[in-house]
């Protein structure tokens, strides 16, 4: 399992208008996952419509995409083996009621539509979206001190 695998997390309007941004940013870095890429970004409907392609075309959409252009959305990259599988089971089912406390998603979330956080599912779709969101020269490429301890 490759040491060097990325996965792209964010934390929605309502996880930013909450401050709980520093509680999920701690959740990844606690784990032992290296954090490559974060910016706070405003995001659009051009953006969203290709971040969430899948769903285009829904009945939730127009109401999903109105809720994360309603404010700003931190978006991060972290590094590290299994991160894209294990960044899903830190956030936790994506409704949050399906989630025992322990999850992002089960310690801050009650409502579908308001579910905290976002996490690729798959390695592809963590490649798609972090060059969706991030430029390549905004990802950082470092040494962790910590990495001899983790691994
Ligand atoms: P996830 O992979 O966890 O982001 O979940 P999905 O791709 O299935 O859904 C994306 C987002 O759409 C969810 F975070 C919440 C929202 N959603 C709704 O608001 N209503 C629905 O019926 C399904 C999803």
């Amino acid at each position: 399992m490759s040491h060097s695998e990325r996965t792209f997390i964010a934390v929605k309007p309502d996880g930013v208008q909450r401050g709980l941004t520093s509680k999920i940013l701690a959740r990844f870095e606690d784990r032992g996952y290296k954090l490559v890429g974060i910016k706070l970004i405003q995001a659009d409907e051009q953006l969203l419509s290709q971040h969430y392609a899948e769903h285009v075309g829904k009945p939730f959409f127009p109401k999903m995409v109105s809720f994360m252009m309603s404010g700003p959305i931190l978006a991060t990259v972290w590094e590290g083996k299994d991160v894209v599988k294990q960044g899903r089971v830190i956030l936790g089912a994506t409704n949050p009621l399906s989630n025992a406390p322990g999850t992002i998603r089960g310690d801050f979330g009650i409502d579908l539509g308001r579910n905290v956080c976002h996490g690729s599912d798959s390695v592809e779709s963590a490649n798609r979206e972090i060059s969706l969101w991030f430029k390549k020269e905004e990802l950082v490429q470092w040494e962790s001190n910590q990495a001899k301890w983790i691994y």
